[in-house]
């Protein structure tokens, strides 16, 4: 039914610009009432009077001639359907004029989740989730778009609310190793290459970018800027940055790289050190040692059996044949994502809401549970 009060809003989710299809979301009390209106079926059945979500329909859309269009409804509460046009920005442009034309209201994509989801919670997850490039962090993000952390905010506040500081804290405690990760959703994570010259580094790279991303040379001091490659590992964005070997110079450039990987390492998550396996060992410098690191010995197709069994304790590879860097990416995502969060784990997934949690905990500490709720009220459901 057509609701006169009800706002219908719509928006490209898509960036703009030229694309083989665009997506356009249409959203609101009225969005199936105009669709019935003016979408025309290529099976010439008029769309039903009710639809489910999954639902797809094939048809024209648009003044004239229009666009061939996929329309797909997304979900009855709230009432949201997609429409797949050809991504041309004419395209695009005459069908938002269009549907503005049948009363939707134009937004930002950045504000539509705002207008559409009345739980803010949902529309931080929705927007989020249309930054995520790689699979793990949007089924995190997909939990807690639907419900995961609303229901352990929800229970959080009855603990609150009846100042049961025990359970209250047990509440967080379960919730806060995920924080870290939970703020990371839609940055890669950093991974820097380090180590002496010559231990295979730049090797390394090319082995994970499946392709000659660095120059590798038997000649020490040949890479000197930081280079960055971005890639995904199980699901999880990655940057690796291959670096200047480090050793003592008099070259100003060679220099001037080192200082400039010395700030790639700064920023980085996580430090593979890599050692040639066939000379002497050279352990991290000192300002490596708040990082977290992965020791790694390259090299290890000149390597004797035996020497490999007694040095268990880095993670071996060869850059050259390929061994070992399946079991070093493991190892990478092992360090950077811990615990893994299990499905439906609720997860702070965003700097905002590990803050109010930081806070909470320390408000828990002193006694002073009252003040908590207000530290929450922005992420309440707006009351219609
Ligand atoms: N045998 C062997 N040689 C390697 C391996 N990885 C790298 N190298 C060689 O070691 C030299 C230095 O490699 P490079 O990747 O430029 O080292 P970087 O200075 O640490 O970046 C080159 O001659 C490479 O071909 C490996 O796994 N096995
Ligand atoms: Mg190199």
């Amino acid at each position: 039914m057509n609701d006169p009060n009800g706002l219908t809003y719509l928006a490209q989710l898509t960036p703009k610009g030229k694309s083989a299809i665009a997506t356009i979301a249409i959203c609101g009390p009225n969005a199936w009432e105009i669709m019935r209106r003016v979408f025309r079926p290529r099976n010439k059945k008029p769309l039903p009077v009710e639809a489910n979500a999954g639902n797809i329909f094939l048809g024209r859309l648009g003044l004239g001639h229009g666009d061939e269009v996929v329309l797909s409804f997304k979900s009855a509460i709230p009432l949201c359907l997609e429409i797949h046009p050809h991504g041309g920005i004419q395209v695009v442009s005459m069908l938002l004029e269009f549907l503005q034309a049948q009363g939707a209201i134009l937004c930002k994509w950045q504000d539509f989740s705002s207008l559409i989801y009345p739980d803010p919670l949902q529309a931080m997850a929705f927007n989020l989730l249309n930054q995520a490039t790689t699979r793990e962090p949007s089924k995190i993000l997909l939990d807690q778009f639907n419900g995961a952390f609303r229901a352990w905010l929800d229970e959080f506040l009855i603990y609150v609310c009846t100042n049961d500081a025990l359970s209250a804290k047990n509440h967080i405690a379960n919730i806060s190793p995920y924080s870290n990760m939970g703020c990371r959703l839609v940055d890669p994570w950093r991974v820097v290459l380090a180590g002496p010259t010559n231990a295979g580094k730049s090797s390394l790279m090319n082995v994970l970018a499946g392709y000659q991303r660095s120059i590798v040379s038997d000649i020490p001091g040949t890479t000197r800027d930081v280079l960055w490659l971005e890639t995904a590992i199980e699901g999880w964005a990655v940057s690796f940055a291959d670096t200047a070997g480090m050793r003592e110079s008099s070259d100003p450039l060679e220099n001037a790289g080192m200082l400039m990987g010395a700030r790639a390492i700064e920023i980085a998550d996580l430090v593979l050190w890599i050692q040639d396996c066939t000379v002497d060992e050279v352990p991290p410098p000192l300002h490596l040692r708040d990082k977290k690191i992965v020791m790694v010995r390259n090299k290890i197709d000149l390597e004797s059996q035996q020497e490999r069994i007694n040095n268990r304790e880095s993670i071996g590879v060869s850059a050259l044949a390929g061994a070992g860097v399946e079991e070093l990416l493991s190892k990478i995502i092992g360090e950077l994502v811990h615990p893994v969060p299990k499905p439906l784990q609720a997860v702070a997934f965003h700097p905002l809401l590990k803050s109010a949690l930081d806070k909470s905990c320390d408000l828990i500490d002193k006694g002073r549970l009252a003040e908590i709720p207000e530290l929450w009220s922005c992420f309440q459901k707006k009351s219609k």
